[in-house]
């Protein structure tokens, strides 16, 4: 791989598309070629700037004053132009406006919620793993990492059972349009109309369940905190964040321990590690590998001046993998200290669901633990490519 670098706007320039199905394939050995020449380079192709340190990844993300969520979080500019949808009330706002919306999604989440969906989503894990492994051979993806998460989350926030075949498609709109008008985004949103109504007509109050999260985001409305059309906002962004992510944290997981068997084996001597080992799954693979900022006034990163109301394209999985981060970069290490890593984003926004993402890899990296002893590959993996997100389409398994 060549990237053209030519020195201007004060720091490297390139015509590097991170895009591009060959980036999104396989990402991390550019992020490395640029790393070589600055921690901020300007993409021409896009007219916007990209980061790839970690300290760097960090100051950006905890300095929300400067770089907005507020003008999307793709490489659409509100400031500038119309999103494909109304925008998130909780991702793409910034503070004082989010902290409002964030407390409700933070409640409906906490403690007891989580208690009650562990007890369900235990149940949901050793059903699928015993009949998997029952099976010996399946796809790590379309069988496991696919029916699970379609299974446990929607029946949590309440939702129909009709019709759930929608939200993976959902998704893929979701997470697609950071980077509007190539193939990947022209593809997701060939037959969006009836998806995205199916998405809005499963937000109202008297489509959901009585006593799930969707139900407990409309008891705010009772309190006062938000009101109705706010409440099927908040039901959306459940719906938009909460099932590819996991899907892709599920499969990465099974890949990474198919990938390095002595990982595994350590993971069997204790299974104790089922925790930081999520977390590492995380680093290493990198389940979002981009969004965005958009600057608020003309500030100066790196020694680079960017003018006001500009995209930055933060590479969290670059960040994950900066050597001057985390030693040996590149080895999947379940005993590493994973602490700070960018999986779950960081500062103000960072990932209010994260506790429903853990439990979900938790438990049925818990259930192989008990059940399986080697897990071994026996074709080709697929990649799915998205704009945004890192996964596979396909993983063929034999466990034993
Ligand atoms: C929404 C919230 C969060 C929404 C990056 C973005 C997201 C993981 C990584 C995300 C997407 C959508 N999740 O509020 O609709």
């Amino acid at each position: 791989m060549n990237i053209q670098i030519t020195s201007d706007k004060y720091c490297p320039v390139t015509d590097w598309d991170p895009f591009s199905d060959e980036a999104l394939a396989d990402p991390f050995s550019f992020y490395e070629e640029l790393r070589a020449h600055g921690p901020v380079v300007y993409l021409s192709r896009y007219a916007c700037w990209a980061v790839l340190d970690f300290l760097v990844i960090t100051d950006v993300l905890n300095n929300w004053q400067d770089y907005s969520s507020a003008d999307g979080v793709g490489l659409e500019n509100y400031h500038k132009e119309k999103g494909w949808r109304p925008k998130s009330i909780i991702l793409e706002v910034d503070p004082p406006d989010h902290d409002k919306t964030r407390r409700v999604l933070t409640r409906v989440l906490s403690r007891p919620a989580m208690e009650k969906m562990r007890r369900d989503f235990a149940i949901g894990a050793e059903k699928l793993v015993s009949e998997l492994v029952a099976r010996k051979t399946f796809d790590g993806v379309a069988d496991l990492a696919e029916v699970y998460p379609l299974k446990v989350f929607p029946d949590a926030v309440g939702l129909n059972k009709e019709g759930r075949e929608n939200l993976l498609p959902y998704g893929s709109l979701v997470f697609n349009a950071t980077c509007p008008h190539n193939q990947l985004f022209e593809n997701a949103f060939k037959e969006a109309e009836p998806i995205i109504e199916w998405i809005m007509s499963q937000c109202s109050r008297e489509a959901l369940t009585k006593d799930g999260l969707g139900a407990h985001i409309y008891a705010a409305v009772e309190q006062g905190v938000v009101n109705e059309d706010e409440a099927g906002m908040l039901v959306r962004s459940l719906l938009s964040a909460g099932v590819d992510t996991t899907v892709n944290g599920i499969g990465n997981a099974l890949h990474c321990f198919a990938k390095f068997p002595d990982q595994w084996q350590i993971l069997k001597n204790d299974p104790s590690l089922a925790r930081t080992a999520i977390d590492e799954v995380l680093r290493f693979e990198g389940g979002v590998m981009s969004f965005f900022r958009t600057t608020n006034k003309d500030v100066e990163l790196c020694g680079t001046t960017i003018p006001a109301h500009e995209k930055i394209l933060i590479l969290f999985s670059a960040g994950d993998r900066d050597p001057k981060k985390w030693q040996d970069p590149d080895k999947f290490d379940i005993t590493r200290n994973t602490k700070g890593h960018l999986g779950f984003g960081a500062g103000v926004h960072t990932c209010v669901g994260q506790m429903v993402a853990r439990l979900e890899m938790e438990l049925v990296l818990a259930e192989l633990v008990r059940q399986v002893d080697h897990i071994e590959i026996t074709a080709d993996p697929v990649r799915k490519l998205n704009n945004s997100l890192r996964g596979l389409a396909s993983l063929p398994l034999r466990v034993s």
